[in-house]
């Protein structure tokens, strides 16, 4: 609970139009991507780094909650009041300050949208490549928060392969920068490295200097078509081990191409049990050669169909729907919990088939989607609360999903991070001795626990 007291002094800091504590403001701040709920104390739409300190100054004195909040656009929690408290939502900070083009460097503000941003860089010829499924919705500063990955991630990497530095309001109130406006920069540890993915525990991120590369000149899309799951990711591994480096390598099973279809029309050839849908950029000449290689080898693989450039011409309808796919799936249930397991790329068939089997043991729908390249699959359990024993039955199913992983080597999360939803099951991967040096880490940052509490960890710390 905030007192009166502070709700006086936050209005006072923010200024009152820029703070409200009425109920029916509040409702909107208190929910995300998971459609979990939690009812903030009063939002609070800071427009400086010196009123974030102010603010944290107070939290710490009347030890209230403080949450960071971007789009609200994450899979995991990570923006939810779960203790109420005050939700810092970041809408105000959505400056482009500076696209380097000498350094290939930008500095931004945190509240970007993220296709914005690549729109804007792109129009001078350069490139942001991290490219997670939200990018029309989640801003900057929530991608940094979460490490987003994203479509593009098995050639271009994740989002911490782009940031430089930072500048960030530390839960004590004091204002860093951490990083460089340079290509290298080794000097003391690396802060920048340890904020990107703490998922809004450590520090609220204001400002992000990101690199740049040159926008490739030439991309082309591929679909193709296969009998099974097993089949498509399959030949997904074979394109990995041909050492063809696409730039976005997505995988969808039967049950996503069925949610899709009606939306875009894939007509897809009779008996197609799954597809992958394939980029490749660069240079013209040689990205025409890699996609013919990447055509032989799904026709090898045994492919029903492949299609390329010249059929493709709606290739950027494909993505959207790709990008639409974790929508378009509640079509089939009215919930599902969404899991983003990675494993290894060469064993992507052994882990597709268990997949089959878990659906099969818990008779629930679970669509299977993403980024195969990575080995990264997005594992949409989809059932119905309202159902008797069908949650139950989910959850379960999730730890089954989760043993199954780390047996076979794999990480719980390749992007969405740990939130409230992964955090009951964050012990399966990480020991007991490091998680309590990460909160040790937590402690040094914020030693009265004020900002985004409930997070990662699966006790109070
Ligand atoms: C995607 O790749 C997103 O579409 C969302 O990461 C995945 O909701 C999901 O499971
Ligand atoms: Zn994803």
């Amino acid at each position: 609970m905030i007192s009166e007291h502070a709700v006086k002094e936050l209005s006072f800091i923010l200024g009152p139009e820029h703070f409200t504590t009425r109920p029916e403001d509040l409702m909107t701040f208190g929910t995300d991507a998971t459609k979990l709920s939690f009812m903030p104390d009063a939002v609070a739409f800071p427009g400086t780094s010196e009123e974030i300190s102010r603010v944290f100054q107070l939290a710490n004195q009347e030890r209230f909650p403080v949450i960071p909040r971007g789009a609200g656009s994450g899979k995991s929690g990570g923006a939810l009041p779960v203790e109420g408290g005050l939700v810092l939502a970041m809408d105000r900070f959505n400056r482009i300050l500076e696209i380097d083009q000498h350094n290939l460097i930008a500095r931004v503000e945190c509240g970007v949208i993220t296709a914005a941003f690549q729109e804007a860089v792109e129009k001078v010829d350069l490139f942001y490549p991290p490219d997670p499924a939200s990018i029309h919705i989640s801003t900057l500063g929530g991608n940094v928060a979460e490490c987003a990955g994203g479509l593009r991630a098995v050639k271009y990497g994740v989002t911490r392969d782009y940031v430089l530095g930072l500048t960030a309001v530390l839960p004590t109130g004091e204002i860093i920068r951490t990083g460089v406006e340079t290509i290298k920069g080794v000097v003391g540890y690396d802060l920048t490295r340890l904020l990107v993915g703490s998922e809004g525990t450590l520090a609220v991120v204001t400002e992000i200097i990101v690199r740049l590369v040159p926008k490739p000149p030439y991309r082309r899309t591929m679909m193709a078509f296969f009998e099974s799951a097993a089949a498509a990711v399959e030949t997904s591994s074979a394109i990995i081990r041909s050492k063809i480096v696409p730039t976005a390598l997505e995988f969808m099973d039967r049950t996503c191409i069925g949610c899709v279809d009606r939306d875009v029309g894939l007509a897809a050839p009779r008996g197609t049990g799954a597809l992958l849908l394939i980029e490749v950029d660069g240079d013209k000449t040689l990205a025409t050669k890699e996609a013919k290689r990447v055509g032989e080898i799904c026709t090898r693989q045994g492919a029903l169909e492949f299609r390329s450039a010249s059929r493709l011409k709606d290739a950027e309808k494909l993505w959207e729907a790709r990008r639409n796919v974790s929508e378009s799936v509640y079509k089939l249930r009215p919930d599902k919990i969404s899991e983003d397991i990675v494993v290894p790329r060469s064993r992507m068939a052994e882990f597709i088939g268990f997949l089959e089997d878990l659906a099969g043991t818990y008779d629930l729908p679970m669509a299977a989607y993403g980024h195969a390249g990575d080995g990264n699959i997005h594992v949409n359990i989809l059932f119905d609360e309202k159902a008797p024993g069908q949650t139950d039955k989910a959850q379960q199913a999730v730890k089954e999903l989760f043993t199954k992983v780390i047996e076979m080597k794999g990480t719980l999360s390749g992007e969405h991070g740990v939130g409230i939803t992964k955090a009951p099951f964050i012990e399966m991967e990480i020991s007991r001795p490091v998680l309590e040096l990460m909160a040790r880490l937590k402690k040094a940052f914020d030693p009265n626990g004020i900002l985004n509490p409930g997070k990662i960890f699966p006790y109070k710390i």
